[in-house]
C-alpha cells in the first residue's frame, strides 16, 4: 500500500470512530418535556422522577453536594430534589443562628444552633419527603425530596426537562401540597427526540414558608 493510501485509510477509520462515538452518545438518549398543572395552572416546585421498568440504574456518583441555604430567615430553595446518597450542605448566611431539624421518617436529624458563616451537612440515604424546619424561626420551611433514580426534574413555571436513556419508565410526580397519593404515569422514552408528558394534580391547603417576621419577628 502506498503511503498516501495508508494515510487516507487512517483518516477514514478515525472519521468512522468519531461518527460512531457521536451517534452512540446522542442517539440513545431521549428527552421528556414535563408539565405539571394544578387546577389548570402551571405549578412550581413539583418533582417528577423517572424509574426504568427494567435494567440497572447507572452507579450513583457520590461527592456532588447540593445546598439549601438559610438567608433572611428563609430556606432556599423551598424544594430540593436529590438522589438517595446525596449530601446536602446547609450554610447559614444570616448574622444570627439557626437550628435546622426534621422529624420526617425518611430522615430524622437535628443540626443544633449554628451561626452565620457556618455550614453543616446531612446525607440523605432513604427515599421520601423530608420536611425541614428551624427550631428558632417557625416561619421557615423547606423540603428535601429524596428519589431512588438519577432521572428527575423540579418544575419552574410548571415545566421541567429530564434527559434519559431510551426505554420504558414509570414517572412519579410529587409536590409538598399534593392531595392524595402520588400520581404515576408510564412512558416510553424513544432513542431520539423529545416527548411531552403532562400531570394534572390536586392541591390541598398546604403549608408554605412564610416571610421573615410573619410569626416571630425579633426572636434571634
Ligand atoms: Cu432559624
Amino acid at each position: 500500500m502506498r503511503a498516501f493510501q495508508k494515510f487516507a485509510l487512517r483518516l477514514t477509520v478515525a472519521g468512522m470512530g468519531f461518527a460512531l462515538t457521536h451517534v452512540a452518545g446522542v442517539a440513545r438518549a431521549g428527552t421528556l418535556d414535563i408539565h405539571v398543572l394544578a387546577d389548570g395552572k402551571a405549578l412550581d416546585d413539583a418533582v417528577v422522577s423517572a424509574m426504568p421498568t427494567a435494567g440497572a440504574l447507572p452507579l450513583f456518583k457520590s461527592g456532588v453536594k447540593q445546598t439549601i441555604m438559610q438567608q433572611s430567615q428563609q430556606f432556599s430553595p423551598f424544594v430540593l430534589p436529590v438522589q438517595v446518597g446525596t449530601t446536602v450542605e446547609f450554610p447559614n448566611h444570616d448574622p444570627f443562628r439557626h437550628h435546622v431539624y426534621s422529624f420526617s421518617p425518611a430522615k430524622v436529624f437535628e443540626l443544633k444552633l449554628y451561626g452565620g458563616g457556618e455550614s453543616q451537612e446531612v446525607t440523605f440515604d432513604k427515599e421520601g419527603a423530608v420536611a425541614l424546619g428551624c427550631n428558632i424561626h417557625d416561619n421557615m420551611l423547606a423540603y428535601v425530596y429524596v428519589v431512588g433514580t438519577p432521572y428527575f426534574a423540579k418544575t419552574a413555571s410548571g415545566a421541567g426537562t429530564i434527559t434519559l436513556p431510551a426505554g420504558n419508565y414509570v414517572l412519579k410526580v410529587w409536590h409538598p401540597n399534593q392531595r392524595g397519593t402520588t400520581t404515576t404515569q408510564a412512558v416510553e422514552v424513544l432513542a431520539t427526540g423529545s416527548k411531552d408528558v403532562t400531570f394534572n394534580i390536586d392541591l390541598k391547603r398546604g403549608r408554605s414558608q412564610r416571610p421573615r417576621g410573619a410569626v416571630d419577628e425579633g426572636i434571634y
